[in-house]
C-alpha cells in the first residue's frame, strides 16, 4: 500500500533506529583541494578565507568533521599538499594529530606539469611516461608512509583533434603503466582508477568511461578498482546502473561526490539531482542487504566551489550526502525484492518514492544529539566564529594574491 499523500512521511521509531545505525557506520572523505581557491578556465573568484597551506586545509577540514561528525579523513593531492613528497609525511602526521583528521586517499598529479602537455602514462614519449610513473611511485610511497590505503588515479590524458594520436597505442601504454604501479603497491593499498568522458581533452580521453576504467583496473591487478565521480558522465547517463554493475563485479572502489548540471561542474551534491544521489545509495544499500555484507567503498567528495564559501559548501554537501544516504536506508528491501519478482511496477517504484519522500532530518537531528553533535552543523559552524577568525588571519595573504591576480 503506497502511503501516497494521505499523511506527511516522517520516520517511525524503527526507521529512526535504522538511520542511527546507518550514520554510525558512514564516513565521507573531504578533498584538501576543496578548501583552497580554485576556479574555472574563465577565472577564479578568490576568497579571503580560502586555505593556502596544508595546515589551513587540515584546520578547515577539521571544522567540517567537528560539526558533522562523519568526515574523519582528508584526501591529499601530491605536489599541492606534499610538495616535497614523502619528506612531508611527518608534517602531515603532525597536522593529523593536531586537527583530528587523518590523511585519506593519495591523489597523484600527472596533469599540471608542462611535460604532460600530450599526456602522462599515455604520452607517446617514453621518458614522459616514465616520469609520470615515477611520480605515481612516489605517491604510493607517500601512501605507505601515511598508512593511506587508496591511491586515487585520475588522468587528463587524451587528445584534442582527430588523427593526432594513436588511441590503441595509448591504451597499451596505460595498461603497462597501471600494471607497473599496481606491482609497486603494498598488499594493504588499493588503486582506484577514475574515468571522465572529456575535459581537459576535447576529442578523446584515454580513460573515458566506466568500461575502460574497469578493463584498466582488471588489467592492473587484484587491488585495483573503479572510482565513480558523479560529475564524470554524459547527460542522462544512468549512474546507478554503472554502480550496480561494478558492485556485482566486485569492482566498485569508491566515489567522488559532487553534482553537475552540464559537465564536471563541482556543484554541491544533491543540488541539481537529489533523486539520483538517492538512487545511487539505494543500489549500494540494497546490494548490502541482499548479500548480507558491507560493500568496501571509499565515499569521497570531489568539489571545489568557485562562488560558495569553501567550508559552508563542504558542510552543505556533507549534510546532503548524509540525508540521501539516510533516505536510501529506509527502503523496505524485502518488500521491494518481492515486488520486483512479481513485476508489481507501481508498488515497487513506490518503495523508492516513499523512502525518498521521507523527511529524515528529525531522525538525523536525533542521531546528532545522541552523539553530542550539533543538530544543525551549518548553524554551529556559523556560531563558532571560526570563519571570522580565519578571514581576519588570512585576508592579508589572500588579498595579496588577489591583487597580484587582478
Ligand atoms: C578534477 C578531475 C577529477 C579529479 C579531481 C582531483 O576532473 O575529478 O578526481 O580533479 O584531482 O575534478
Ligand atoms: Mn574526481
Ligand atoms: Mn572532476
Amino acid at each position: 500500500m503506497i502511503v501516497g499523500w494521505r499523511q506527511p512521511i516522517v520516520t517511525n521509531s524503527k526507521q529512526t533506529d535504522i538511520i542511527a545505525e546507518t550514520l554510525d557506520k558512514f564516513h565521507v572523505e573531504l578533498p584538501s583541494w576543496g578548501f583552497a581557491n580554485t576556479g574555472t578556465r574563465f577565472g577564479k573568484f578568490l576568497q579571503p578565507a580560502a586555505a593556502t597551506s596544508i595546515e589551513e586545509k587540515f584546520s578547515d577540514a577539521a571544522q567540517v568533521h567537528r560539526w558533522t561528525g562523519v568526515c574523519p579523513t582528508i584526501a591529499l593531492h601530491v605536489l599541492w599538499d606534499l610538495p616535497h613528497g614523502v619528506k612531508d609525511a611527518d608534517e602531515i602526521r603532525t597536522l593529523a594529530d593536531i586537527h583530528g583528521v587523518r590523511p585519506g586517499s593519495i591523489n597523484p598529479n600527472v596533469f599540471q606539469d608542462q611535460i604532460y602537455k600530450y599526456g602522462s602514462l599515455g604520452n607517446p614519449d617514453a621518458e614522459i611516461r616514465r616520469a609520470a610513473l615515477d611520480h605515481i611511485f612516489d605517491s604510493i610511497e607517500i601512501g605507505m608512509a601515511l598508512g593511506s590505503r587508496d591511491l586515487s588515479l585520475w588522468f587528463a590524458d587524451g587528445s584534442n583533434y582527430p588523427g593526432t594520436q594513436n588511441i590503441r597505442h595509448r591504451r597499451k601504454w596505460f595498461e603497462d603503466g597501471l600494471r607497473a604501479a599496481h606491482a609497486r603497491m603494498s598488499k594493504d593499498q588499493r588503486m582506484l582508477v577514475e574515468y571522465k568522458p572529456f575535459e581537459p581533452a576535447f576529442y578523446h580521453t584515454d580513460i573515458a568511461d566506466w568500461g575502460m576504467a574497469l578493463l584498466m583496473a582488471q588489467g592492473a591487478g587484484p587491488s585495483a578498482k573503479v572510482l565513480v565521480d558523479t560529475g564524470h558522465h554524459y547527460q542522462a547517463q544512468n549512474i546507478e546502473q554503472i554502480v550496480a554493475w561494478l558492485l556485482d563485479l566486485g569492482m566498485l572502489g569508491g566515489f567522488h561526490f559532487n553534482d553537475r548540471r552540464y559537465a564536471d561542474d563541482d556543484l554541491t551534491t544533491g543540488s541539481i539531482d537529489p533523486y539520483q544521489v538517492f538512487r545511487i545509495f539505494h543500489e549500494i544499500l540494497h546490494f548490502e542487504w541482499e548479500k548480507g555484507i558491507r560493500a568496501d567503498i571509499a565515499y569521497m567528495i570531489d568539489q571545489s566551489h568557485n562562488l560558495k564559501g569553501k567550508i559552508e559548501a563542504m558542510i552543505q554537501t556533507v549534510t546532503s550526502i548524509m540525508e540521501h544516504f539516510a533516505k536510501a536506508a529506509l527502503v523496505d528491501h524485502r518488500k521491494l525484492a518481492k515486488l520486483q519478482e512479481s513485476c508489481d511496477l507501481v508498488d515497487a517504484e513506490g518503495c523508492l518514492k516513499d523512502a525518498f519522500s521521507t523527511d529524515v532530518r528529525p531522525a538525523i537531528r536525533e542521531w546528532a544529539r545522541a552523539k553530542g553533535l550539533p543538530e544543525d552543523p551549518m548553524d554551529a559552524f556559523r556560531q563558532s566564529g571560526y570563519l571570522e577568525r580565519i578571514t581576519a588571519a588570512r585576508t592579508r595573504k589572500n588579498m595579496a594574491a588577489i591583487s597580484s591576480y587582478a
